[in-house]
């Protein structure tokens, strides 16, 4: 099953990252995508699920009620309707199909969150999972994953024969899989590695990574000059922030898109 694809080269593209049931910040975000010119694009790189427990609320950061079935929900009738709307797994994703589970707010948090639920929506919500993605390639220079991958994959197309069940993998896919969905930044020339053989694949000069997975108070940070992390869950409210940028611009360097990253709030 398709686990990437292409971007056009034309229009403009929306990426925001881990929400974490965050519903407030989801809205802020579809309200943003909706009232852009068309052709306009949103990927949102992953991990929509699993918020605070009761517990947890009572810290700062994370004073939001969990409402990671209404942001699935809504995404699953959203994507229905606009196929310029698109979804790449997270870590905490992945436990509802097949990946292990998490336990950041909760014990076993997908046991949790399938216990908030009922089996009917918890299969739509497996379904919703399984048919996402675990790259996407922007010709304008952006490669955009959820975690940010080591230079494990040796084709992009081997994405493609990649199983969201770990089981129906070998060790190399299996690690591929892990390096794009739990990975923290990586080595400049580790990124670069991957990027220079992902190019070659695709025939594209692809430069930068946009990923997600990771947190910071101050909304974004860049690793080994070739990897940029913007951040909605795990920044102060003030700095949390999304990439908003032309598809016809090229990159080559993370530092031209600074200019790039808005604050979701302002
Ligand atoms: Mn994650």
């Amino acid at each position: 099953m398709k686990k990437y694809t292409v971007l056009p080269e034309k229009g403009r593209l929306l990426i925001s990252t881990d929400l974490h049931g965050n519903y407030g910040d989801f809205q802020t975000l579809k309200e943003f995508f909706f009232c852009q010119e068309e052709p306009v694009y949103w990927v949102i790189l992953g991990d929509a699920v699993h918020g605070p427990s009761r517990e947890h609320r009572k810290k700062n950061l994370y004073d939001y009620s969990d409402r990671s079935w209404d942001i699935v929900s809504e995404l699953m009738d959203l994507m229905a309707k606009n196929k310029n709307i698109y979804y790449v797994l997270g870590n905490h994703d992945h436990g509802h199909i097949g990946g292990r589970t998490t336990r950041k707010f909760h014990q076993d948090e997908v046991a949790y969150l399938r216990s908030s639920i009922t089996s009917k929506q918890h299969l739509e919500m497996q379904y919703f999972f399984q048919n996402s993605l675990l790259a996407i390639v922007v010709p304008n220079g952006l490669l955009l994953t959820h975690g940010s991958p080591d230079d494990t994959l040796l084709n992009i197309e081997d994405l493609n024969d990649i199983s969201f069940d770990p089981k129906e993998n070998n060790n190399y896919q299996n690690e591929v899989l892990c390096s794009f969905l739990s990975h923290y930044g990586q080595e400049e020339q580790v990124t670069a590695n991957l990027l220079k053989r992902l190019s070659q694949n695709l025939n594209l000069s692809i430069n930068v990574v946009i990923h997600g997975h990771d947190r910071s108070l101050d909304g974004w940070f860049v690793e080994g000059n070739n990897q940029l992390c913007p951040v909605i869950f795990g920044a102060e409210k003030q700095n949390k922030s999304y990439v908003f940028v032309d598809l016809s611009e090229k990159f080559t360097e993370v530092s031209q898109l600074e200019k790039y990253i808005f604050t979701i709030y302002h």
